[in-house]
């Protein structure tokens, strides 16, 4: 149990003892809060090998502390072969090397409670590396750990090893098949993502109680909860079967059997019992894709003892061609965006709660994504979506660099990449005849690694992120876009940000308010209302490179028509604006405000 939970055996009205701080952890504190997250490969590099560490991060605190944010999430540092960066584990209670010892992990705990910030664990238990020694034991099979890896013989009729004999036809998400020949034993073993990432089976009672014994490990420790990686596909269709396959795919969907299982909602229950999530206040985060707002309706009603919130994929799902992959690029109107984060405002309104995100360590920089990265427009459009998700109803996750509106990476070669996915994917589609400048742009839009260049401290060579050569390429723009620049400049998107995470904290029509979208259809204008306790706030936000006059010409009717917004704001107060000082019905190219009404 952390220190910040043993509360000194008094009875209730007696005074905090000399030195005590207030627990981190209230009831539903998460509900208010702001998370940051670190991909920690990529945020400080503290001994110069060109990779980042644990020293590095406590040693940047600072800025977390001065962005407001009330929770670090620390992407994998537990010991790991690097296949995929550290999403495959070796040693779930140790730190690698590369990130330095646990002895550093317990100080980044102590600074970042020292600051009022808690610290939430990355939680990879779908799979774990093929050098974990579970993985190790299980190769043999008569050990007792056979059982918990998915290990199949070949297709009934078909030669071990040949074309077409893995026990069902499913893809891995890193491109070739989920499934890998163990020559030793004749028999495959299940990988939804890479080779070196055996999916655990949670079917097996002594799995999931080594995870728990794992947690329960963690939280002694001190940490304040964990997001939990892929963990919607813990529980699978044990008949493990044949998934569709898409015109021209060289294999099948891996969903939907591989995930949402039927035991889904009975092992996150048992876990939470095991774990005392719910007694302890632990903040989790179920990453789970291919969820539905009905599957995160119910994982994350409090009634169930499950989640407090899952990702959801399906924002980050809407620019890709109908049945394609997430490198078949299409583009993303906005009346469909706005209603897809509108419907997971309604559908978990009453039940349950979002979390809110644009950006993570597998996604593309929002700027370059939903916004325009140019020149012109690139501090303008980050702190208009910045503000659009941010008054949405949920918990909003900043990751590292969206606080400066970093940008993609603008790799135009495939040795610039690094990415196991990107990489494999390039190999891959070029064995099927996709030309290579069509997937060149593809990575250039969609890879990975557009979220992993180092986080851009100041304008020196390496960015500020270290004194050595840097595992991944800095992105040239860190001349002017770093924190440097930004720290005191009150037009910075960084200053933006501060403003909305204080906004979130004093407010509870911010983090409490009802919900509504108006003008749904409007292709350059996102407007959302929110009301709590008799006041109200109203998000205007323009999000187009032009100007957008609220003045239009043919109106619709009704209560959401323009006529009506502009008789809203005609006397309002501007709260929080991107443009100081404009008014006035025509909004600049990705201009928004924020009106308050009411007392
Ligand atoms: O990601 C799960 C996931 O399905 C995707 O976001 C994934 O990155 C996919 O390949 C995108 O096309 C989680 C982690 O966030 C990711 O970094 C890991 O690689 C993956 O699980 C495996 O642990």
């Amino acid at each position: 149990m952390s220190s910040f939970d043993a509360a000194p055996a008094a009875g209730p009205d007696a005074p905090a003892a000399p030195g005590a701080r207030p627990s981190l952890r209230e009831p539903g504190w998460w509900r208010t809060a702001v998370v940051y997250q670190v991909y920690p490969r990529s945020f400080a590099d503290s001994d110069g090998d060109g990779v980042g560490d644990l020293p590095g991060i406590t040693a940047r605190l600072d800025h977390l502390a001065n962005l407001g944010i009330d929770v670090l999430w620390l992407s994998p540092v537990y010991r790991s072969p690097m296949d995929d960066n550290g999403y495959d584990i070796s040693d779930y209670r140790d730190v690698d090397p590369s990130f330095g010892t646990l002895a550093d992990l317990d100080a980044l705990i102590a600074a970042c409670h020292d600051r009022g910030i808690r610290l939430v664990m990355d939680l990879v238990v779908n799979h774990t590396s093929d050098e974990h020694p579970w993985f190790v034991e299980s190769r043999d099979p008569r050990s007792p750990k056979r059982d918990w890896y998915w290990w199949r013989p070949a297709r009934p009729g078909h030669e071990p090893g040949t074309p077409g004999a893995e026990p069902n036809n499913w893809g891995a998400a890193f491109s070739g098949p989920a499934w890998h020949l163990d020559a030793a034993s004749g028999e495959y073993y299940l990988h939804l993502f890479s080779p070196k990432q055996p999916d655990l089976n949670w079917e097996n009672p002594q799995v999931r109680q080594a995870v728990y014994a794992m947690m329960r490990w963690w939280v002694e420790r001190g940490v304040d909860g964990f997001r939990m990686d892929v963990i919607n596909f813990i529980s699978k269709d044990v008949t493990l079967p044949d998934g569709p396959v898409a015109p021209g795919a060289p294999h099948g969907s891996a969903f939907p059997g591989s995930a949402n299982g039927p035991r889904l909602d009975e092992f996150l229950a048992e876990m939470h019992a095991a774990v005392g999530l719910g007694e302890q206040h632990l903040l989790t985060v179920g990453e789970m894709p291919g969820s539905t707002i009905e599957v995160a309706r119910r994982v994350t009603d409090p009634a169930r003892d499950e989640l407090n919130m899952v990702f959801t994929f399906e924002h980050v799902d809407l620019d890709v061609a109908p049945g394609g992959t997430k490198w078949d690029l299409a583009d993303l109107p906005l009346p469909v965006l706005k209603r897809n984060l509108e419907s997971w405002q309604l559908g978990l309104a009453d039940v349950g709660w979002n979390s809110l995100y644009w950006n993570n360590h597998d996604q593309p920089r929002a700027v370059s994504r939903f916004g325009d990265d140019s020149p012109e427009h690139r501090v303008s459009s980050a702190k208009t979506l910045a503000t659009v998700l941010h008054l949405h109803r949920g918990t909003p996750f900043v990751y590292q660099g969206e606080e400066l509106g970093m940008t993609n990476a603008g790799f135009a070669q495939i040795g610039q990449y690094r990415d196991i996915e990107s990489v494999n994917r390039h190999a891959a589609a070029l064995g099927l005849g996709t030309p290579a400048e069509e997937i060149l742009r593809s990575l250039s839009v969609k890879s990975r690694d557009n979220a992993r260049t180092p986080m851009q401290w100041d304008d020196s060579p390496h960015a500020g992120f270290t004194t050595g050569e840097p595992w991944l390429a800095v992105n040239p723009n860190h001349t002017s876009i770093n924190v440097a620049a930004a720290q005191d400049d009150p037009a910075s998107v960084l200053a933006h940000y501060r403003a909305l995470i204080a906004l979130r904290h004093t407010d509870p029509v911010v983090s409490e308010g009802d919900f509504e979208l108006l003008l749904p259809d409007h292709e350059q204008l996102w407007v959302i209302r929110r009301t709590h306790g008799g006041r109200a706030l109203l998000v205007v936000a323009n999000c187009s490179s032009q100007p957008c006059a609220l003045a239009g010409g043919e109106e619709p009717t009704g209560e959401d028509d323009l006529a009506g917004l502009r008789a809203l704001v005609a006397d309002a107060d501007v709260l929080l604006p991107t443009h100081p000082g404009r008014q006035g019905l025509e909004l600049a190219p990705w201009e928004s405000r924020v009106y308050a009404f009411g007392a």
